[in-house]
């Protein structure tokens, strides 16, 4: 399609040439010329039209493999008992293909109640959305219709890490064998943060049973370091013949925190992991989602920091920049990754996966939140121009859902501030 392209602005460029006199002739007037250039032309550039050409892989995003905006599907099969809040799943593990049928695993909470705050929580009222809950695992034919299967990691008995709650699982196929990683509390999340170390699973299939290793694999950071608290969202590839696990924490004292996110890498899947010393690798982005791209790792870098709404790129899995920017990211993306375990140096990208959206009631008093689908074209083996155009058009009542609160109105109407 690119040599397409250029192969057109060629014949656009001899004909317009001919028809006005040549291109050099055109830029020696210093105007930037009409045909888009492909790469840097010779001549002064401002620092936005330089960044174009070193910054990016193509000049247009529609060109641009890693550029796509995003299109979402309801999920059919899953139950949420009418969104009264008892039922949430969310955090959805990237999507696995085991002999053609889909995977993925979620946190499931099922209790009596919605959450109801660390302070009103008990051993049976959950405080947030992800305490008290389950890693459950569900399976699918097309990637829209799920069968839920069961519980893959229920809570261990207390005091094994994960008793008081297991959530945000993600997983890995390595020697034959399957592992999950999750969040594992050892106190209701929101008691002093959203505190936890990551444990993992193991099994010889997909479908279980799943035996726990009872370990922290990845511990939190010493004293006075950045995840001291969290390691949240462990998402793991293979890169390198090594595992690259990437995974999120949240430091600074709330409210004013920031989101970034790491690395750790094993050469056995139970461990050790050891900590990259340029850690964080990305400086925004609250959940993990990574894909192995050509010789590198790409991201979708959401939700939280400068450099949210952006997908990224590193040639070497560590050091990564904005290959572009887009709107409307999938939120806790768990994206289906064909080639994430095959470490084969030539990574195909993704086209869709599965995230999460919360407070779906849009009631507190029945938070939960629900799986859904999106579709994207971050692929090398897909063009679909509709996914590669950067003027999303949504309807009005999307944009007057994000209001003005109550409180924005007052101030406003009563003129307390310019
Ligand atoms: C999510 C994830 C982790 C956090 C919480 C539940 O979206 O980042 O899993 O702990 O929020």
């Amino acid at each position: 399609m690119k040599a397409i392209h250029v192969l057109v602005l060629c014949v656009v460029c001899v004909l317009t040439s001919l028809a006005v006199g040549s291109c050099a002739t055109r830029e020696s007037k210093g105007d930037f010329p009409w045909d888009i250039p492909q790469s840097m032309p010779v001549r002064p550039l401002s620092e936005a039209m330089q960044r174009l050409y070193t910054d990016y892989r193509t000049p247009r995003p529609e060109d641009n493999e890693l550029f796509s905006s995003f299109a979402y599907t309801p999920l059919k099969g899953l139950d949420y008992q009418g969104g009264d809040g008892t039922v949430s799943r969310r955090d959805p593990s990237k999507v696995l293909v085991e002999d053609g049928t889909y995977y993925v695993w979620y946190t499931k909470r099922h209790t009596s109640v919605s959450p109801q705050g660390a302070a009103n929580c008990t051993d049976t009222i959950p405080s947030t959305d992800w305490d008290l809950s389950e890693i459950w695992y569900a399976t699918s034919e097309d990637g829209f219709t799920w069968e839920e299967q069961g519980v893959a990691v229920p809570r261990p008995p207390k005091p094994h890490v994960g008793w008081r709650s297991v959530s945000t699982p993600d997983v890995l196929k390595f020697n034959g064998k399957y592992y999950l990683y999750y969040q594992g509390f050892l106190e209701a999340s929101g008691t002093k943060g959203d505190h936890c170390p990551v444990t993992a699973s193991y099994a010889d299939s997909p479908d279980g049973p799943w035996t726990p290793c009872n370990e922290i694999i990845i511990e939190n950071g010493a004293p006075g370091t950045w995840d001291q608290y969290s390691i949240h969202d462990p998402y793991p590839l293979v890169y390198q013949g090594k595992i690259y696990l990437y995974y999120k924490a949240a430091f600074g004292d709330r409210p004013e925190y920031l989101v970034a996110q790491g690395l750790a890498v094993a050469d056995n899947p139970l461990g050790p992991f050891e900590k990259h010393s340029l850690n964080p690798v990305l400086n925004s982005g609250h959940e993990t989602a990574y894909f192995p791209f050509e010789g590198g790792v790409a991201t979708l870098v959401i939700r939280n920091g400068n450099e949210s709404n952006t997908i990224q790129y590193a040639p070497d899995g560590v050091n990564f920049s904005i290959a572009s920017v887009s709107a409307l990211l999938p939120i806790a993306a768990g994206p289906c990754v064909p080639d994430a375990f095959t470490s084969n140096g030539n990574g195909r990208g993704i086209t869709w996966g599965l995230c999460h959206f919360t407070n779906a009631a849009n009631n507190w008093r029945k938070n939960h939140s629900i799986l859904a689908r999106f579709d994207c074209d971050l692929s090398l083996d897909l063009h679909d121009p509709e996914l590669k155009r950067t003027q999303t058009r949504l309807r009005p009542e999307v944009y007057f859902s994000k209001g003005l609160t109550r409180k924005q109105m007052k101030r406003i109407t009563e003129k307390k501030e310019p």
